[in-house]
């Protein structure tokens, strides 16, 4: 960085909306509804408002996975939250999650209706109302929740950090690219290490840590997020990669991956899931207004 391109910070820092950087529309330093909006409502307990981002996506995935279970009452309707457009900021969502972040999730099926926020709070919620896809027995419930709260901590480095800087920055700085890469690439070592003994992340079992996990670090290695995958040669983290590619075969990870995207292939797009069905039809029926 050159002296020119130092910044000063000012005593008191002001908002400058228009910075340039690819959210600069969206973000903002205040939280609360922009405009009053309720959200739509399906026919099933669960309501799930996401897009398919790799936090949504765990979400969808989870759900989809509890399905192939054969638990019925893990049907759910699925909208997509545009987040570019700012639907995060509307009165309806806003009372779903008063942190303006998908996914969030309703659950009517409870007395009062119950809203969960936070896609790892939301994994843990089915996993124990449902009694699946996290151990059993107390000791590895406890592995199981330290990689589900790593994978929660982490992120903000990926995305927050590495992706931001990487990908979506109006300008390439080498001092966070650098900074953002070394704790990405420690993070992907803690998994290799992790996953050179263990198939998956607790264990034996495939569980909500690996759900959480995969659309993030998985995607990552597969070069599916910010294309960085020469960039932090992904293909050294062979155990990350086997794993990875282990979970991408799986048919609910598949029908996860599909529901409330909006971009790239439109086979790969559901833009609204109501029922299984929805998968075989034509996803342009589907597209909300
Ligand atoms: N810690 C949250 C993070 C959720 C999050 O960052 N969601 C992003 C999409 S992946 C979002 O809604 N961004 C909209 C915004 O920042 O306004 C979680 O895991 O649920």
């Amino acid at each position: 960085m050159t002296k020119d391109s130092q910044y000063t910070p000012p005593k008191v820092w002001k908002w400058v909306s228009k910075n340039g950087g690819e959210f600069a529309q969206v973000n903002r330093p205040t939280a609360g509804a922009t405009h009053e909006k309720n959200l739509p409502l399906g026919k099933h307990s669960l309501q799930l408002y996401s897009l398919a981002t790799p936090n949504g996506v765990k979400v969808t995935v989870m759900l989809e996975e509890l399905l192939a279970l054969g638990i019925k009452e893990a049907e759910y309707d699925a909208y997509p939250i545009r987040i570019r457009n700012g639907e995060q900021f509307s009165s309806g969502f806003v009372q779903v999650n008063p942190n303006s972040k998908i996914p969030a999730l309703l659950d009517y099926s409870t007395n009062e209706p119950t809203r969960i926020f936070e896609s790892g709070a939301i994994l843990l919620y089915l996993s124990e109302k449902f009694n699946a896809l996290i151990p059993k027995n107390l000791e590895k419930r406890a592995e199981c929740y330290s990689w589900l709260f790593w994978q929660m901590g982490s992120a903000p480095y990926l995305g927050g950090g590495f992706g931001h800087f990487y990908k979506y920055a109006p300008e390439k700085f080498q001092y966070p690219i650098d900074r953002f890469t070394m704790e990405v690439k420690r993070q992907l070592d803690v998994l290799e290490q992790h996953l050179k003994d263990n198939r998956y992340i607790c264990a034996e079992d495939y569980s909500i840590a690996d759900i959480a996990i995969w659309p993030w670090y998985g995607a990552l290695a597969m070069n599916r997020l910010y294309d960085a995958a020469e960039f932090l040669n992904a293909k050294s983290y062979v155990n990350v990669l086997r794993w990875a590619h282990e979970i991408d075969l799986r048919k609910a990870v598949q029908r996860g991956r599909k529901v409330n995207r909006l971009g790239g292939k439109l086979n790969e797009q559901l833009h609204e899931r109501h029922d299984a069905i929805d998968f075989d039809l034509n996803t342009q029926d589907k597209i909300s207004s």
